[in-house]
This record gives structure tokens, sequence and C-alpha cells, in this order.
């Protein structure tokens, strides 16, 4: 008996290790040499990744289970760009991670915020996960030592620098394009606000809820918090002339808009081979 306990110890994983010997540092690849993979290629490119997007480390033991939410409508292509270059990545970084992919499935203008709230309701609905990722689905990382994790002390903008800015921090409170939230402390912020429908303002206020609830707020060092951000079509061509006035009553709103008032209808949920697809609309009368 005693020898089936040993036996049984010794096939337990080591912890993962902090900064894992897998890592390859900056890549050198242009945006314009990234190539869109469908997902049956990228299916077969990456057999080790699970029905639903999941996979998790097989040579240690990791002590996170990662949810990455990537909102998305109309864009295909950009999401089948980010895909080929995230999912192995995030294989070297040894992340335990399921890949969400979380649609909007309707005609009225975009709200990444509450995308995010519906979201994070539905992915802790299908299992139990530790560490939320808010990604932009136009946001590459270049460099693997941008670790997708979390840090109990807070928040972190892991989308330091991008291409579009330079590889600077344009303002102190940039806070959007790559972010990521423990389960506790996106519970605690209430999540993110329902009201910002179309382009702005939603990442100054869910940074806003988290400084008023006391967290710090983190940020990657340029160096390799580095981000190439695909070209958009017509960037810019919904920006929100509300925002501002929205913005200004953020922290009065705080605790009556947000993951507690997330209205939603699920259109559709689909567990495939790269992600797991979930299809929302927030149409009237629901
Ligand atoms: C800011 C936007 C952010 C955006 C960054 C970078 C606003 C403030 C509205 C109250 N903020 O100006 O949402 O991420 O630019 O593009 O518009």
């Amino acid at each position: 008996k005693a020898g089936h306990a040993d036996a049984a110890m010794n096939v337990k994983l080591a912890p993962c290790p902090r900064f894992p010997k897998t890592l390859e540092g900056r890549t050198h690849a242009a945006i314009d040499e990234r190539p869109l993979i469908q997902p049956a290629r990228l299916a077969a490119m990456f057999p080790e990744v699970q029905n639903g997007g999941h996979h998790e480390p097989t040579s240690c033991q990791s002590d996170e289970r990662t949810a990455i939410v990537i909102p998305y409508r109309d864009r295909w292509d950009h999401l089948h760009t980010l895909l080929p270059v995230l999912i192995p990545m995030l294989m070297r970084q040894q992340i335990d991670f399921t890949i969400y992919v979380i649609e909007q499935d309707s005609s009225t203008t975009f709200n990444k915020g509450l995308l995010f709230n519906a979201a994070f309701l539905e992915a802790m609905n299908m299992d139990d996960y530790d560490c939320f990722i808010l990604h932009d689905v136009d946001m590459i990382p270049l460099d693997d030592r941008n670790l997708y994790r979390c840090n109990v002390s807070g928040p972190i903008h892991l989308s330091a620098g991008t291409n579009k800015f330079n590889y600077s921090v344009i303002y102190d409170g940039l806070f959007g394009g790559v972010v990521s939230f423990t389960r506790e402390q996106f519970r605690t912020i209430n999540g993110a606000s329902n009201m910002y429908f179309g382009w702005g303002g939603e990442d100054d206020d869910i940074r806003d809820r988290a400084w008023n609830k006391g967290f710090k707020l983190l940020r990657k060092p340029v160096e390799y918090g580095v981000y190439d951000m695909i070209r958009h079509r017509k960037f810019g061509w919904s920006n929100n002339p509300e925002r501002y006035k929205v913005f200004t009553t953020r922290l009065k709103r705080q605790d009556i808009d947000g993951l507690n008032t997330a209205v939603y209808n699920i259109t559709g949920v689909g567990v495939f081979p790269i992600y797991t697809w979930i299809s929302v609309n927030f149409d009237a009368d629901i």
C-alpha cells in the first residue's frame, strides 16, 4: 500500500516555474507577415489544444486557471490572425487556459463592457477560473515574456506599448487593449460598466473602478508589454459621442451598473476545437 502511495506521489507534477524555459522573447515578424489561419487548420496545427480552446501544461502543475476573453463582432480576419500567435505563446508560457470568444450578435452599437460581464458570468458557469485576460481581438502580442497571469495586488495593463503609439504608453491612465483581473478583483469592482456603446471610455471607466475599490494598477514594462494593433478598415468609425457624459458619473454608478445588472440573451454557444464561442445580444424587451 505504501508503495502505491509513493508511486502516486512520484507522478504528481512539480509546480510550473515562474519563468518557463520555453520562452523565446521578442518576435521579429512584421505585422503583414502574419497569416490568417482558418479554424480547421489551426486545430490541426495544435492538436494538443482540447475542445473549447483549452490547454494546460503537461510537464508541470499550474497554480492558476485562466480564461482568455475576446470580445468580437465581424472581425473574422483579426481573430484568426491573433490565434496563431496567441495559442503557441500561451503554451510556451505554460498557462492553463481556455479561450472564450464572446460575440455581440446584434446590430446595436458595440458594447465591450457588457460583453466582458457576459463572458465572465458564462465562463464561471462553465468552469472555475482564477484569472481573466480581457483581450481586444486586434492586439497581437509580440513578446512571450509578457506572461498572461494575474496579480492579487491589482489588475494588470499588459498592452503598455502598441505600434499605433510607437510602442510607448500614450498617457499614464491608459488601460485598454489587454488587461488581467483575478476573479475576485472583477467581482469586487462589479465588473465593467454596461453603459458604453461604441468606441472609447469603457477602459478608463474600468480602471477607475479598480482604484476606487483600493486596487493597485499594475503595468507591464514596455520592454515586453508590446503589441501590434491590426489596422482597422475604418478606424474609429463608431466613436461614442456620449462617453464623456457617462464617464462623469462613473463612480456613483459603480455598484448599480455592472456585473450585477448585466442583461443579455444567449443566442448560441459553440464548443469548437480552438475556442468556446458564445453569442449574446442586448436587444430590447428581454
Ligand atoms: C482615450 C480613450 C480610451 C482609449 C485611448 C487610446 C476616452 C475617454 C472618454 C471619457 N478614452 O482617449 O478609451 O483606449 O484613448 O486610444 O475617450
